[in-house]
Order: C-alpha cells, then sequence, then structure tokens
C-alpha cells in the first residue's frame, strides 16, 4: 500500500465529550503520523463544500446544524493505507451498527433519527483526501 494522506475530523460531540485525545492516540498507536492539527469553528460555507456530496439529502441541515454546534479538531494524517485503515479504525458510520474495537462501536453515540452523532469524520478516497486536505488545510 502507497504512502498516503486523510483528512480526519473530531466532530464537535467528540471535542464536547473530551474525546480528542483518545481519537487520536488510536490514529498514533497504529502507527500513522499526524501532520497537520487544529482546533477550530467552522463556517456553514467550509461545510457545504466538505460535505458537497450530501447536499439535498433530509440528514443535510441537521448534519450542518450539528458540525456548527461547537468546535472540532481537524488534522491530516500520514501513513501507508490510512485512507481505508482510518476508516476501519473509525467504523460504521452509524455508531449502533459499528463493531466494537472500533472508536464509533466503543464510543459513539446516537441520538434520535436526524443526525448520526459519530464522533469522527475520515476521507472515503485519495480523490476526497486531496480535496478536503485542500479545503481545510490550504497550507499544505
Ligand atoms: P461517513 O461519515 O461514514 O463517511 P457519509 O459520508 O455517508 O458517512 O455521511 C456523512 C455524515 O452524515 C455521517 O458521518 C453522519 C451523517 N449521516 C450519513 N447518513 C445519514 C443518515 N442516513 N441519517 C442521518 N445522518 C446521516
Ligand atoms: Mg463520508
Amino acid at each position: 500500500t502507497s504512502l498516503e494522506r486523510t483528512l480526519v475530523i473530531v466532530k464537535p460531540d467528540g471535542v464536547a465529550r473530551r474525546l480528542t485525545g483518545e481519537v487520536l492516540r488510536r490514529v498514533e498507536a497504529k502507527g500513522y503520523t499526524i501532520v497537520a492539527l487544529e482546533q477550530r469553528t467552522v463556517s456553514r460555507e467550509l461545510l457545504t463544500e466538505h460535505y458537497a456530496e450530501h447536499q439535498g439529502k433530509p440528514f443535510f441541515e441537521p448534519l450542518l446544524e450539528f458540525m456548527t454546534s461547537g468546535p472540532v479538531v481537524a488534522a491530516v494524517v500520514e501513513g501507508h493505507g490510512v485512507i481505508e485503515g482510518f476508516r476501519s479504525l473509525a467504523g460504521a458510520t452509524n455508531p449502533t451498527s459499528a463493531a466494537p474495537g472500533t472508536i464509533r462501536g466503543d464510543l459513539g453515540r446516537e441520538w434520535g433519527t436526524t443526525v448520526v452523532q459519530n464522533l469522527v469524520h475520515g476521507s472515503d478516497s485519495p480523490e476526497s483526501a486531496a480535496r478536503e486536505i485542500g479545503l481545510w488545510f490550504p497550507i499544505l
């Protein structure tokens, strides 16, 4: 597998629940390298671009509400096969079905039916990773 970079976000629920360190610990324990890291409160504009593929879906508005509800921690993480690798550390999108041993399976919670508060984001392909890293960390 080739050396890759991916965008990891600890979402507002993860930051509020003081799980940032636990998420980053798992990233480092897997052998990945954190090459950029910043806590910030993000704009609707950035998130609309970030989640462009989900525009028009019923959960889009609630998702933006959730993602702007508090600070997030964004990181660029590097490693061999890290794009798939972080997705597997994170587990399934819905914490209810995420496997034990994964971030979402061990720590995620689902509230109601409108938004999945699933602690983390990870890019889903090399194309998404390049696009998202450019959006969140234009200096890289
Ligand atoms: P992932 O974050 O696993 O890449 P995604 O890109 O399909 O999942 O969706 C982005 C986020 O939107 C996801 O982390 C939580 C929310 N979401 C996705 N599908 C949803 C659904 N059916 N109902 C509510 N929220 C959803
Ligand atoms: Mg996604």
